[in-house]
């Protein structure tokens, strides 16, 4: 049984991300956010699930569709809508956007345009934990058109050969863009490739926050243990377009429709009230107190200044940055 104080954060993380993305939605409809934007809207349970299983100094890395994983690690949503709005003030000083929101003080090695992209450096985290010796494990999270690029399995099998400290998570949302999995993928029941790679798989319903931590904790256990690393794969929906420009109209309404009957939050609110976690009273505080933190973010981008045309030059070559702190 998950502690109740934790179902709570659960629920909370997942209505802030929700109420985060419906927002940015807006300010994309106001031209303040450009560029590339996906939205998480539907998934939350998979990054929230997983990430709660994780230790503070874990290592965290992501796709392009990483507002929901910036937001469960911890990240400032202050940090994140200036990010989105290109303001100094962001996370990445207004230089990565959307798809490339950072935070290395939470371990938030961030996202990356390149489908596949982050797994080759997941297992570069995992060997960098294991010449260490330390008893951190890395999480990668990304969607099933990733497990059919080169690099995806490049990274599985070097994983494996190292036996190194990798908990992989596909977000199967059944597309990759407005391609449907069965039409991109030979193997479509994405855990069994694991097996391709000798670690164990599993399948959790990734519309099940409470399902996703359980799974999640007792994966992150064994990993952290020395077993070597693991696939999950979460089932679950996108109930937005692949991108802020997709109208989604590759999707037969039926099959959005029957999702949605399964959102998580709702799920979670219904078996908080029913389990007497959390009284209706007390979702409605909670619901009000991440609207005055979504206003804050969204004010905080406003007011805050562009970046300098000097800062162009700024954070270009590694040597520019500040030491490691984790190292
Ligand atoms: C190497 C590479 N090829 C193609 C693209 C274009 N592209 C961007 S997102 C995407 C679909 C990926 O789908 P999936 O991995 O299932 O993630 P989802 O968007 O469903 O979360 C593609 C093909 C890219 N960004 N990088
Ligand atoms: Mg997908």
């Amino acid at each position: 049984m998950i502690p109740a104080a934790d179902q709570i954060k659960l629920y909370r993380q997942m209505l802030l991300i929700r109420r985060m993305e419906e927002r940015v939605a807006e300010m994309y409809g106001e031209q303040k956010i450009g560029g590339f934007t996906h939205l998480y809207i539907g998934q939350e349970a998979v990054a929230v699930g997983g990430i709660s299983a994780l230790n503070h100094d874990d290592y965290v890395i992501d796709t392009y569709r990483d507002h929901g994983h910036f937001l469960a690690r911890g990240g400032d949503p202050k940090a994140f809508m200036a990010e989105l709005f290109g303001k100094a003030t962001g996370c990445c000083k207004g230089k990565g956007g959307s798809m490339h929101l950072a935070d290395v003080e939470h371990y938030f090695y961030g996202g990356t345009g390149i489908v596949g992209g982050s797994i080759p450096i997941a297992a570069g985290l995992g060997l960098a934990c294991h010449y260490r010796g330390d008893d951190r494990v890395v999480m990668a999270f990304f969607g099933d058109g990733a497990t059919n690029q080169g690099v995806w399995h490049e990274g599985l099998n070097f994983a494996k050969l190292w036996n190194l400290p990798v908990i992989f998570i596909c977000e199967n949302n059944f597309y990759g863009i407005g391609t449907d999995v069965r039409l991109s993928s030979a193997l479509t029941e994405v855990h069994k490739k694991a097996s391709g790679y000798g670690m164990p798989g599993y399948k959790v319903n990734g519309m099940d926050v409470l399902e996703v931590r359980k799974v999640c904790d007792e994966v992150v256990r064994l990993v952290r243990g020395g077993a070597g690393p693991a696939l999950i794969e979460a089932t679950c929906y996108r109930y937005q377009g692949h991108s802020m420009t997709d109208p989604g109209r590759y999707r037969a309404r039926a099959e959005e429709e029957l999702w949605r009957k399964r959102d998580p939050i709702p799920r979670l609110a219904k078996s908080l009230i029913s389990d007497g976690i959390a009284t209706e009273e007390r979702l409605r505080e909670i619901e009000r107190e991440i609207e005055r933190t979504v206003e804050e973010a969204v004010a905080f981008a406003d007011a805050s200044p562009e970046p300098p045309v000097s800062a162009l030059y700024e954070d270009v070559f590694a040597d520019r940055y500040p030491s490691d702190p984790h190292a």
